[in-house]
């Protein structure tokens, strides 16, 4: 069999970075995992390619090629996905759809042949003999959640490396929490499963003898779902760090009880965690407690960031506005929060009823859903539910933080602020004592190079913020010199937050909204809906 797998484009958005890419002369942020791992599983006597259309055309050709079009893809990309199908139909060409849209779009809507629900390691034997054997079944659903032991390596031949600027692996799937909104614990459990500390080395090793030196996300929905776990793994990273002297820089996804384990943040920090996304949702606890997301209750949210900063990890940060609980002054608090917080990157957006969530059932019993939503909640312009406050209010309010928080001068305010906390000035020497180095990064690569330069043309010669930007230039030179590379690459990434920003207002500014104008009876909507 020749089998083809197909990653769908993104559209522009907030996580797509396309704006902050572009100056590094990649094409997207990180390759489909998902297919690479499926592609592994797939018999070896198939031929297998991949063609992810975010780096690369995808060509009447590849298609003519096929026996087999395998896709995956998030909600988000669903536009994408359906225009595929439809191609590979006009075509003649069989297809199969899996990933999370599986799990959030009724099988029916994906209009493939053949749609897998959930994780493919127990399922994917079947699916194959059937295939080649022409009994394959409309719809196969795991029955239950693999073992991540059973994950194999995944098929890294099969991407174009060098077009992504961050590569991923991943040690496990699920989280312990229990928050009303989330669809990670519907479709990947509330038990964290992981992969043995061998395997994610495996990987790792793989990565750095295809001559990876970069940033590697670990793409697990929450780190620190199992600590113990966490810890193993990390002890494990320090050493092969030291072992091999590769510095690779990792990313994650954490909850934001990591502040209240030192020795956690001690390893995060010493195995090379530069950056960390944390769902910290609204400074409201009000909003938190009603949501469950009770792990961020009871605590200063502030001080928690701030002692995460303090390891030298860099805090994302998702927000969340449109819980029942928000009153008017929400958006001057989220703002106030932000930008005390110095978490440059903050991903806010409007509450999303996902399909399958509590959250969504619970709207849907209310009476309140209008759809399913589109799967982003960081470029939106109106809600899927009927929100308590008004909504035309709600999205008047959600333009009015995107716009003061990536405000030039709020973007780089919080930058410095971070900077201040993760790189501090270095203690003054006492009479008599020697002169300790003190560390600095090792940024002047190629790539980093280019960036500069094409910063400097797009933002300081072209830009519509010039003054902040040489400002923040100069000081980025002066006071940050030894992070000078992190505040460079702030820079870059505050150019596509702006104009995603622009943009987003734009889109909101243009957008007629069903739900404010009454145009789609909750009851009515909420029955179309599985
Ligand atoms: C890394 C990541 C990203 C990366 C992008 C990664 C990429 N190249 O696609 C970044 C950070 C950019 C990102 C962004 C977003 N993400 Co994201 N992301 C993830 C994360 C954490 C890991 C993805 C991954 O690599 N998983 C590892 C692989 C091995 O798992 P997998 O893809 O599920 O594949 C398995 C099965 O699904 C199945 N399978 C997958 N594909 C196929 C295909 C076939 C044919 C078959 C048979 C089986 C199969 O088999 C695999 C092995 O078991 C997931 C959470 C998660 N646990 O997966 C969220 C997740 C995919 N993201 C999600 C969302 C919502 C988003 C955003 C829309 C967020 C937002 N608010 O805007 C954005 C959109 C992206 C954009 N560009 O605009 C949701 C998707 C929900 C949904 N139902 O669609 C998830 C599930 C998290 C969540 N909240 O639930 N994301
Ligand atoms: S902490 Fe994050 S991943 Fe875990 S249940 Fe809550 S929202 Fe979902």
């Amino acid at each position: 069999m020749n089998a083809l797998l197909i990653y769908p484009e993104f559209p522009e958005t907030f996580w797509s970075f396309k704006h902050a890419l572009k100056f590094l002369g990649k094409r997207a942020a990180q390759p489909p995992l998902g297919l690479m791992t499926v592609a592994a599983l797939l018999p070896g006597a198939w031929k297998k390619r991949l063609v992810d259309t975010n780096v690369e055309p995808l060509r009447d050709r590849d298609l003519a090629w096929a026996d087999v079009v395998l896709l995956s893809g998030m909600h988000i990309q669903c536009e994408s996905l359906l225009a595929i199908v439809e191609r590979c139909r006009a075509r003649g060409v069989r297809t199969v759809v899996g990933g999370p849209i599986a799990s959030s779009v009724p099988a029916a809507e994906l209009k493939a042949d053949h749609v897998v629900i959930g994780e493919a390691e127990s399922l994917i034997a079947d699916l194959a003999r059937e295939l080649e054997q022409g009994t394959a079944r409309r719809v196969y659903q795991a029955a239950e959640r693999p073992e991540m032991c059973t994950s194999p390596l995944p098929d890294l031949s099969l991407i174009k490396m060098k077009r992504y600027s961050t590569m991923t692996v991943q040690y496990s799937r699920g989280c312990p929490f229990n928050c009303e909104f989330c669809d990670i614990i519907e479709i990947y459990g509330r038990r964290p499963r992981t992969k043995a500390v061998a395997q994610v080395l495996a990987e790792l090793e793989q990565l750095r003898a295809a001559g990876w030196r970069d940033s590697v996300f670990i793409v697990d929905d929450n780190f620190i779902g199992n600590k113990a776990r966490a810890k193993e793994l990390l002890r494990a990273l320090v050493e092969w760090r030291t072992q091999t002297g590769t510095g690779f820089d990792f990313i994650t996804e954490a909850s934001l009880n990591l502040a209240d384990d030192t020795e956690l943040m001690q390893l995060m920090k010493d195995a090379g965690f530069k950056s960390v996304f944390l769902g910290i949702e609204t400074p409201d606890e009000s909003g938190l407690v009603a949501s469950n997301k009770l792990q961020n209750t009871r605590r200063s949210l502030l001080e928690s960031v701030a002692r995460i900063q303090s390891y030298g990890m860099e805090v994302m940060g998702g927000f969340i506005l449109g819980f029942d609980t928000d009153k008017e002054d929400i958006f001057d608090r989220m703002v106030e929060f932000i930008q005390k917080s110095g978490i440059p990157i903050a991903m806010v957006g409007l509450l999303q009823a996902m399909p399958g969530t509590q959250l969504f059932r619970r709207l849907r019993s209310e009476g309140r859903i209008v759809d399913a939503g589109g799967g982003n909640n960081t470029f939106c312009d109106r809600l899927n539910f009927l929100p308590r406050m008004d909504s035309a209010k709600l999205v008047e309010g959600y333009r009015e933080v995107m716009k003061r928080i990536y405000n030039c001068e709020a973007y780089y305010e919080r930058v410095k602020l971070y900077l201040n906390r993760a790189h501090p000035k270095p203690a003054k020497r006492a009479a008599g004592e020697p002169a300790r180095k003190q560390p600095s990064e090792a940024w002047m690569t190629r790539s980093n190079l280019r960036a500069l330069v094409n910063s400097i043309v797009r933002q300081g010669v072209f830009g519509r913020h010039q003054w902040s930007y040489w400002k923040f230039l100069a000081e980025a030179a002066t006071r940050y010199r030894r992070c000078f590379g992190a505040a460079m690459t702030f820079a870059v990434m505050g150019y596509h937050f702006q104009v995603m920003t622009q943009k987003l207002l734009k889109a909101i500014d243009s957008a007629t909204e069903p739900a404010a104008s009454g145009e789609i009876l909750p009851s009515e909507a909420g029955t179309q809906i599985p």
